[in-house]
């Protein structure tokens, strides 16, 4: 029998690239189905990806077969699912010609226009943040008023055209700290979700050959943590940037949660037995005391941690005490944290994001060792700037990494959406080969390049793959 809904949301799951099908829907999301929720509306969240890889037989139209609702929800996060969040709503108004769709998250936000213009399969667009406005549409919606004017965020199609309303709605400190984020009793299956292939690719680095892979219940449950939103770095290729989130949110600064509250979900998370958190809002963003507000509590809380933590970017304000700290209330042989260097060229580096001089390098290598959390360092290629000269200072680098024992990772920048890239590719002295949201979904769609998309070319002409080369063969001498 079908369950009834006022409001279903989906994830879509992302491009089928080798080890790139992005199987998480954004963290917000269950905020937005809690808040729901909270007002009194029937909510159910399904992952397409895990009911997939729960059982491969399964389709799209198998699954939105079984659901009975009105209004759908689907994430456009990740610039990485534009092709398939079309799709799927292409695939609910064959089924349900009558429903609505409604799209969110950074890239539709960005892309909220044009996504309207070109696919008739999606109603409306919330762009930003989207608790209120949200809350509001469904309220309107249910009440089969139209009045879509005041809805703040809103972007939607009238007779004249499409309607482009401001974006002046933002999370306020109190809603944010009551919203239950961690509310996953309404997505299907979300016992199984926390083994949903993912960080798990950065312990193992194995990609899934096909979709019943994605489902691995003998590896670490993982779940990422909600801190806050927003970024005080501007990374050049970076879609959740300081600069992209005043382009897709209008938000100016980060907004974090309390210290208690990401504690008591820490402490959940735990108690479900995860084994592997990611901290998104890592010492090197938030830079202050926020870090060790939240390990007094856990360390006061007298609970064993069983988790293990994972933290990534730039390691300026995280030292060894922070380190200590860490590995004492958490498992360190569960944790690991992703120094990203980016590029060893001083020039480079301040030209598309920031400089992490090599001592610091050394010092978090050092760090992880004395606890034995596992350290990689991270490089990009095809760096707005780089040439041969550059790319071979990087090679050398990397080699002194690896002399040490130290493991290092490198794959192509990619350009996201609303990233300075995007926005000042003549400043930084690239040419973009994608244009607009039409680009990314064909480029997605047609599978153009095999792993990451880079999205456009350098002054020098340099591709990453002829860095790739460079590198290894500097490697092997
Ligand atoms: C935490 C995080 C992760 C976590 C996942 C967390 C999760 N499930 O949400 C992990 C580590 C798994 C991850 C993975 C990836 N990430 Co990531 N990630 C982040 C990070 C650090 C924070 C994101 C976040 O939580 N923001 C909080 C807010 C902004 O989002 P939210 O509350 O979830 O959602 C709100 C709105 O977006 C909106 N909304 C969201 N969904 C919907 C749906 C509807 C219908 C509506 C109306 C509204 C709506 O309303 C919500 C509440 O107001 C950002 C960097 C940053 N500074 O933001 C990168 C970032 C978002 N990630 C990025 C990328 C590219 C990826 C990957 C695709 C990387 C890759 N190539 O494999 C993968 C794929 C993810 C997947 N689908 O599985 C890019 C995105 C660029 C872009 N526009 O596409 C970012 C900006 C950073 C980066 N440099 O890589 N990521
Ligand atoms: S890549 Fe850079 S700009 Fe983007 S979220 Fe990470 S630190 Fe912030």
């Amino acid at each position: 029998m079908k369950k009834e809904n006022d409001v279903v949301f989906l994830h879509a799951g992302g491009r089928n690239l080798e080890g790139l099908q992005g199987p998480l829907a954004p963290i917000g999301m269950i905020g937005l189905a809690s808040y729901l929720k909270k007002n009194n509306y029937q909510v159910s969240i399904i992952n397409l990806l895990l009911e997939k890889a729960l059982d491969d037989k399964l389709t799209d139209w198998d699954i939105l077969a079984t659901l009975e609702t009105k209004i759908f929800c689907i994430d456009l996060h990740w610039f990485v699912h534009s092709f398939e969040a079309i799709a799927l709503a292409e695939t609910i108004k064959e089924i349900y010609p009558n429903s609505v769709v409604i799209l969110g998250g950074l890239t539709a936000s960005f892309f909220a226009v044009e996504i309207l213009v070109n696919f008739l399969c999606i109603d409306f667009v919330i762009k930003g943040e989207a608790e209120e406005p949200l809350r509001m549409l469904v309220e309107t919606l249910l009440s089969e008023s139209n009045n879509y004017a005041e809805i703040p965020n809103l972007t939607y199609r009238t007779c004249s055209g499409v309607q482009n309303n401001p974006i002046t709605y933002l999370i306020d400190q109190q809603l944010f700290e009551e919203i239950d984020f961690l509310d996953f009793e309404m997505i299907n299956n979300w016992e199984q979700m926390f083994y949903l292939y993912n960080l798990d690719y950065q312990f193992h680095r194995s990609a899934p050959n096909k979709i019943s892979e994605y489902y691995r219940p003998q590896r670490k449950g993982f779940w990422p943590v909600y801190t806050g939103r927003g970024c005080s770095f501007n990374c050049s290729f970076c879609g959740g940037s300081k600069n992209a989130f005043k382009r897709c949110f209008n938000r100016d600064k980060i907004i974090l949660r309390s210290p208690e509250k990401v504690a008591a979900d820490i402490l959940k998370l735990n108690s479900l037995g995860i084994g592997h958190i990611y901290i998104p809002h890592s010492p090197m963003i938030v830079q202050d005391k926020y870090h060790h507000q939240l390990l007094d509590i856990l360390e006061n809380s007298r609970i064993e941690l069983n988790a293990g933590f994972y933290f990534e970017d730039f390691p300026f304000y995280f030292d060894r005490e922070v380190n200590l700290r860490y590995a004492a209330v958490f498992n360190p042989a569960n944790s690991l944290y992703t120094i990203y260097v980016g590029h060893a060229n001083e020039r480079i580096a301040k030209l598309n994001h920031s400089y992490v001089p090599y001592d610091k390098v050394l010092d978090v290598i050092k760090y992880g060792r004395e606890t034995g959390v596992k350290v990689i360092t991270s490089f990009n290629l095809g760096m707005p700037g780089d040439d041969f000269q550059t790319t071979l200072e990087q090679a050398i680098y990397i080699r002194n990494l690896k002399k040490i024992n130290a493991k290092v990772e490198y794959y192509k920048a990619e350009m996201h959406p609303a990233s300075n890239i995007f926005c000042n590719s003549e400043e930084l002295t690239v040419s973009r080969r994608i244009q607009n949201f039409v680009d990314y979904y064909t480029h997605l769609k047609e599978k153009k390049e095999k792993t990451m998309l880079h999205g456009y070319d350098l002054q020098s002409k340099l591709t990453p793959e002829e860095q790739i080369e460079i590198i290894q063969d500097i490697i092997s001498h």
